[in-house]
Formats: structure tokens, sequence, C-alpha cells
């Protein structure tokens, strides 16, 4: 057989031509790259804030399998001109302050980010239709606590029931509760309650989280006058909502300061936070348990010798907090979540 000569375009169809490119260990520096942050996330298209402009981005390949959430600080180049039709890609993920995180269920491995970088987490619960879930509260306390973030507890319609025993039970703690509804006369504007949050929202990065049908978005478009988020019906039925919202999207508010709508989740799993930690966001169950548990007391019943039933005996809120926070050991042992 005659022995042929390579041209070009054997090059261009010899399969690991990638492997037979010089290599470079310089990394492009991007020294250009324009800084922005991640505002909404539609399957592998980014939103991206870059000095006021929107502009839409791709990852760039060398950003591997990081995965990239609204609050994200990023580098982008390319493109960033925010027209129509353009294009940008995100090459960099900078350092994340925070990220709040949560497990489908207690014993799932896999970690979903729900956002990064913000300070405050507001759980949102309605105070009827759905029922509020005390359960559902501290699994949000807990993963706020985890996540460095502070928390807010927003108990919406408060049209359709009293405000009372939640804020009985959860203003003890520290944690800032705040009644609202939108459905007074003069509207969201004219409640109290929608006002203190307005305020308690402002220069600040938030997200809000609760389970569908508790009026999330319905609080970001009084808060947002341009959001136009998409607000549903809860269902007669199961007092559920249906899902509305189905991708997450940050907002600038006019007082300053993020918000960020999540759809609604079903449970909250915290299968990636030490249960040693759950204790923790109860600041005065942790301080009891330091000052009267025996050493290394997993606080599971008073009968393995733990002291919270006996700091808790006639006091029903610490009763409820023991309770609650045993309900989650037991669940993650048990690896059930709700
Ligand atoms: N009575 C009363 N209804 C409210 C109030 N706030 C919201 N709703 C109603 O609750 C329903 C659900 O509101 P949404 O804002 O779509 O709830 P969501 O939390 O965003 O739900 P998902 O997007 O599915 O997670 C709508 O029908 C709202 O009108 C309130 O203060 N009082
Ligand atoms: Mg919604
Ligand atoms: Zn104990």
């Amino acid at each position: 057989m005659a022995r042929r000569e390579y041209d070009e375009s054997d090059a261009r169809i010899r399969p690991n031509r990638r492997g037979s490119r010089p290599r470079t260990k310089i990394r492009p520096s991007h020294d250009d790259a324009a800084a922005g942050t991640i505002t909404a996330v539609d399957r592998g298209r980014f939103t991206l804030d870059v000095a006021g402009t929107q502009v839409m981005a791709v990852k760039a390949r060398e950003l591997g399998r990081r995965g990239l959430v609204i609050g994200d600080k990023v580098a982008v180049v390319g493109d960033t001109s925010g027209r129509p039709d353009t294009l940008a890609r995100v090459v960099r993920r900078e350092e994340r302050t925070n990220a709040l995180r949560r497990t489908a269920d207690d014993t799932d491995a896999t970690e979903r980010v729900i956002v990064a970088n913000v300070d405050q987490l507001a759980i949102v619960t309605a105070l009827a239709d759905p029922e509020p879930n005390p359960r559902m509260i501290d699994r949000c306390l807990v993963a706020a606590f985890d996540a460095g973030m502070t928390a807010l507890l927003v108990l919406t319609k408060a049209d359709l029931a009293s405000a009372d025993q939640l804020r009985a039970a959860y203003e003890p703690l520290g944690v800032t509760v705040i009644e609202t509804s939108v459905k007074r006369d003069g509207g969201a504007q004219a409640d109290p309650g929608f006002v203190r949050l307005r305020e308690e929202l402002a220069g600040l990065s938030t997200v809000l989280v609760g389970y569908s049908g508790v009026g999330k978005s319905t609080l970001v478009n009084a808060l947002v006058p341009d959001a136009g988020r998409a607000v549903g019906v809860v269902n007669d039925v199961t007092g559920r909502g249906r899902h509305t919202s189905t991708s997450a999207i940050r907002y600038p508010l006019p007082e300053g300061g993020w918000i960020v709508d999540t759809p609604g989740v079903r449970s909250f799993g915290l299968a990636h936070v030490d249960p040693a930690h759950f204790i923790l966001a109860f600041p005065d169950v942790a301080d009891a348990a330091a000052d009267l548990c025996p050493r290394g007391c997993t606080h599971e019943s008073a009968q393995s010798g733990c002291e919270l039933d006996a700091w808790a005996a006639d006091v029903p809120d610490r009763h409820a907090r023991v309770d609650s926070i045993r309900r989650l050991l037991a669940s993650r042992a048990a690896g059930e979540t709700y």
C-alpha cells in the first residue's frame, strides 16, 4: 500500500484532534469580564443583572459542572449590551457568602441550592388556606440558621385567621413575626403589617420560601410595582395552591435591596444539616441544654437523661419547641420529611 500523505483535511477529521492540540495550562484570565448577578435561571439560560442592565447568558465550558443559582455573583464576557438576541458567557462564579440549601427529604444525599448571597430568609406561612404547619416553619428556621441567614416569619392572610398562637410560639425565639393581608380596604399598602414588612426588607436581600398558595407572589407584586408575578388560586378542596410559580426570580426593591420569589415547596429536607446543629436554631433551648443536660445528651427523652422536659414543664411554648426539635431529630433518624 502506498504511503499516503497527510494533508489538512485529515487533520480536521482525526477523532482525537482535541488531544493533539497544543495544551495550554494558562486559562484566559478574563480581565475584561464584567461583574453580574444571576436574577433568573431557565434551564441552561441565565438572566443577569450587569450594572443595571438585564443580560442573557449561558455558562462557559470552563465553569464545568459548577452550578449557578439566583444571587450568584459572576464574571461575564461577550456581548453584555443586553440587546435582544445577544448571549453573553458566564466564565466565573465568585465565592458565595452563603447559600440556602434543602434536600427532598431527610436522607436524600442530593442537596439543592435555592439561592446564594442572601441576608434574610422570609418563611411565608398562610394563617389559613393552606393551614400553617409549625414543623415546616421549624425546618426553615434550621435551614436559615445553618446558612447564616436571619429568619423572618411572614404570616399571610391575616384577614382569615388570628396570628396570636404562632406569634406566641415564635417571638420568644427572637424571630421577627409579621402578619400581612392584601385583602383589607385599600389593599396591601393600607395594611400596617405589610408596611412593616417593607421596612424589614429595605436595603437587604431576602428570599421568600413556603408552601404553594401561601401568597409569596402576591407579596412580591405588592412590593415590586412592575413585577407582574402570576398568582394562583387556592384549591377549595385541599386548601393547597397549584404551584403557580414554576421558577424563582429576583427583583430589585424600590427601597433598595432584593427580593427572591420561589416556587412553593412541598417539603424541606435537612439531610445536609448536622443534626447536632438542629437545636442551635432555637437559642433558648440551646442555652437550656448547654446549662442543664448531661454531657453528650442526645435530647431524646427524659428517660435517657435529658433535662429539657423539666425545663419546659408548665411552659407550653418551651414544650412545643423541645417537641419540635425531637421531631426533627426523629424524622432525620427515620429518614422522613414532611
Ligand atoms: N384572603 C387572602 N388571600 C390571599 C392573601 N394573599 C394572597 N392570597 C391569595 O392566595 C392565593 C395564592 O397566592 P400566590 O401569591 O399565587 O401564592 P404563592 O405562594 O406564590 O404560590 P406558588 O407560586 O404556587 O408557590 C391567591 O389566590 C391570592 O389571591 C391575603 O392576604 N388574604
Ligand atoms: Mg408564586
Ligand atoms: Zn438533653
